[in-house]
């Protein structure tokens, strides 16, 4: 899965405008390099990001859906708003990814039911603004597991069919770095929630601080590729990132790798 942001901020100088083709742009790029899935987003999850109104949402990442999809890509739509999920949905979008796992927006489940389209539901403990404070855990593996479980639950009470739910452990929502490893090394205890994982560590702070620098996500893209590689030998359905080909490399690494492993003879030491 490739990620377009469609943030005025995240594209410099100029308006929504060039904003939203830039986006489009953007988009196809990922598309041609080899991503799946060309993930789009109108509101920035950072931590501490305040929140934009649903009508700017719409304005910034509807054209964008649209084209894509229009294109023939197979297009999500990164939003926790059921408004902007049931708009997006009339341009053409493919997938719901709500980083709230329909607890941001009661009326999501409801959509996502009705749609009856794949729906990607992450952990999530609190808006950005305030995720760091809840960041506390006495076992994050058995947490994020059992409170994604009650998601689960609930989505299916709310109408949602149990093929529909891919489930992602929320990397760096609400969670610190030691956090996101602990999740990352017991991927199998995720995996018996019985639903594909998708995992979004790209460009992280976590894979920053490995290496000492902070401040320059670029250079965390072979990082990125790392844990891709790592994730999807562990079974990972998806990797959301940034930068498709040593992302789309490291998985084929892993689908070889593993594929080696399921065909080597068993080995009898004694
Ligand atoms: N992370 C961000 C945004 N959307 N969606 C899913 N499903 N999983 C994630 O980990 C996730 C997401 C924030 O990252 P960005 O600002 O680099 O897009």
């Amino acid at each position: 899965m490739g990620i377009v942001n469609v943030t005025p901020d995240s594209f410099s100088d100029g308006g929504l405008h060039l904003a939203a083709d830039r986006a489009i742009e953007q988009g196809l790029a990922l598309s041609a390099a080899g991503a799946d899935i060309v993930d789009v987003g109108g509101e920035s999850t950072r931590p501490g990001a305040a929140r934009v109104s649903a009508e700017e949402e719409k304005h910034r990442v509807l054209p964008v859906v649209r084209a894509l999809a229009e294109a023939g890509i197979t297009v999500s739509i990164d939003t926790m708003r059921a408004d902007v999920a049931d708009a997006a949905l009339d341009a053409g979008v493919h997938i719901i990814n709500d980083v709230s796992g329909g607890l941001a927006d009661p009326d999501m489940p409801r959509c996502a039911a009705q749609a009856r389209v794949p729906y990607i539901a992450m952990h999530w403990r609190a808006p950005s603004a305030e995720m760091h404070r809840h960041a506390d855990y006495h076992d994050v593996v058995a947490e994020v597991t059992a409170e994604l479980s009650r998601r689960l639950d609930a989505l299916l009470a709310a109408g949602m069919g149990f093929e529909q739910i891919i489930l992602d452990p929320g990397l760096g929502f609400a969670k610190n770095a030691d956090h996101n490893w602990q999740l990352l090394r017991q991927l199998e205890v995720l995996h018996s929630l019985s639903r594909p994982i998708l995992i979004g560590a790209s460009r992280k702070s976590f894979l920053g601080r490995l290496s000492g620098e902070n401040d320059v996500p670029g250079l965390r893209d072979d990082a990125t590729a790392a844990v891709s590689a790592l994730a999807a030998a562990a079974g990972a359905y998806c990797v959301r990132v940034h930068n498709v080909v040593p992302n789309l490399d490291a998985v084929r690494v892993a689908a070889a790798w593993v594929r080696r492993a399921e065909n080597s003879p068993a080995v009898h030491l004694h």
